[in-house]
């Protein structure tokens, strides 16, 4: 081990992917730093480790989890397979392609649990606050181990934050809120569809969000679907019970307004009005401030904190590519870490150029498959600086664009088709039982293939 110490902030799909990023190469005889990963829940896996809390934690702590039950994937695991770990190593077969969460959490951990790196990760262990030293070049992370009930820091040569940005709501305020006489809830906190079964729901946004809980909400028996969009329409075409209208306007008592003049009495609002990037243990000159798109602000590579780049963020953009671009990122970040990729010589101006350049090339073209390109580029250009295992990269762009077209087919059945791995080159099965008819998300129901 190197006498250098690195901090990385969350063990969720990122941090984990750093963590096997470090083991990797110590299983290949390098020197690898210290690792010490702070994790504020009680065990790993991130968004994926689901809990029925809301609000605050067993802790005090603002709640992680965004996930609710029967989540199924929202995009085709073709998509997002680990180039080291199949999904046919970790199941022993071929699996259908939009696993629930459970499976998928169960995935994510079998890779670390087969790296062996629990013992890195500190869990109940909250990270407070972190300073930059400029003359001793260390960072001072200040943490609340919850377990112990005690607040201590130490000192490390670097951060890594991988403290995801799905888990803080972005909560608008519409004009008579106040009176509405019904549940008003953000997407963070929406648990179980079956609340909503039997009811008139009005889902604000025009997102994943807004498309999966309304489909949620759908399948489990609510009686209407409204959704309602700012900027543009989902434009799926919906079963009968849902209808789209244009944004909200005003609530009084359980009758919303529309701009087109147009009203409903609804018995619940679901607001599906997106996150913030929130990182309320970072002083003013180590916080990224960036919209969720997928040029980031201020990140090097999508990585390195331009003002400081002895500090990284994984995972910050907004996502077509999850699991296999959080590795991308985490291969990176380690071997500029261990000096296998030099950015002692790249200038802050460099930097800014590179972050800039990246921002022109996202702007260029709103069409959804130069998106996914653009990000499939991104991790193309990263895992081609590191020893990542390459993987067929246009392969699963082109599962990306299968996807798209199978949800403008039937945006209730999409779930129902299957896609090839670009890591075994195997076809996945069909899934046994239609998505709207498969109510058990169980583990033992979705392998009974
Ligand atoms: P997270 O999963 O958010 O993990 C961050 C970790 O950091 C957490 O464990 C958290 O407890 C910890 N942490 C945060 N703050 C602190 C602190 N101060 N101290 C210590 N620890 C801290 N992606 C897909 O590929 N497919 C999907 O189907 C999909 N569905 C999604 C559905 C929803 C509702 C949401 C919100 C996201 C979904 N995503 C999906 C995207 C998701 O962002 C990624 O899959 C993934 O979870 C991101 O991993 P991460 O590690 O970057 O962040
Ligand atoms: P997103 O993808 O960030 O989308 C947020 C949505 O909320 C988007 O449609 C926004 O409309 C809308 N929005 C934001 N603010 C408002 C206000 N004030 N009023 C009305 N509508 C608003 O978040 P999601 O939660 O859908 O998805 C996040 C992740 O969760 C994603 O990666 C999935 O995998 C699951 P806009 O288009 O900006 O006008």
């Amino acid at each position: 081990m190197t006498s250098k110490r690195v901090a990385i902030i969350g063990a969720g799909p990122s941090g984990l992917a750093q963590l096997r990023a470090f083991q990797s190469a110590a299983a290949k005889g390098e020197e690898i730093p210290e690792i010490v990963c702070f994790e504020k829940q009680d065990n790993w896996g991130g968004l994926w480790n689901y809990t029925w809390r809301t609000g605050l934690d067993e802790n005090g702590e603002p709640v992680h989890c965004s996930m609710y039950r029967y989540l199924w994937s929202n995009g085709p695991k073709e998509g997002l397979e680990f180039a080291d770990y199949s999904f046919e190593e970790h199941f022993g077969k071929q699996i259908a392609s939009y696993p629930p969460r459970a499976v998928l959490f169960d995935y994510i951990e079998g890779r670390v649990l087969k790296a062996n790196v629990r013992d890195w990760i500190r869990f109940n262990t909250a990270v407070r606050w972190i300073d930059y030293n400029d003359e001793t070049g260390q960072f001072k992370v200040t943490v609340h181990d919850h377990t112990k009930d005690h607040v201590y820091s130490e000192e490390f040569d670097h951060v890594i934050c991988a403290s995801g940005h799905f888990s803080t709501p972005n909560v608008p305020h519409y004009e008579g809120f106040e009176t509405f006489n019904g549940r008003l809830v953000h997407a963070h906190d929406f648990r179980d569809a079956r609340e909503f079964a039997g009811k008139d729901i009005l889902v604000v946004g025009s997102s994943y969000s807004a498309e999966d809980i309304g489909s949620q909400c759908w399948k489990y028996g609510a009686k209407s679907i409204t959704s309602c969009y700012r900027s543009a329409p989902m434009g799926f075409k919906w079963p009968d019970n849902w209808e789209e209208k244009p944004a909200l306007v005003k609530v009084d008592k359980n009758t919303v307004f529309f701009s087109d003049g147009t009203s409903r009495e609804v018995d619940a609002i679901i607001l599906c009005t997106g996150y913030k990037h929130f990182f309320n243990f970072l002083p003013d000159d180590l916080r990224l401030k960036t919209a969720n798109r997928l040029a980031t602000a201020d990140l090097y590579k999508g990585v390195a904190y331009v003002h400081n780049p002895k500090m990284f963020y994984l995972g910050m953009q907004d996502q077509w590519f999850t699991f296999n671009m959080f590795d991308a990122q985490a291969w990176w970040v380690r071997d500029a870490i261990m000096g296998k990729i030099d950015l002692s010589n790249v200038t802050k101006e460099q930097m800014l150029a590179d972050v800039k350049e990246r921002e022109t090339r996202e702007e260029a073209d709103d069409d959804v498959k130069y998106a996914i390109r653009y990000q499939a580029d991104y991790v193309k250009e990263l895992v081609a600086e590191t020893d990542y295992p390459s993987f067929d990269i246009d392969g699963a762009c082109e599962a990306f664009f299968q996807w798209k077209k199978h949800k403008a087919e039937d945006i209730m059945a999409f779930r129902n088709n299957s896609y090839t791995s670009v890591i075994t080159g195997t076809l996945a099965p069909v899934h046994h039982t239609p998505w709207k008819d498969a109510l058990d998300d169980s583990m033992e129901a979705y392998l009974r293939n």
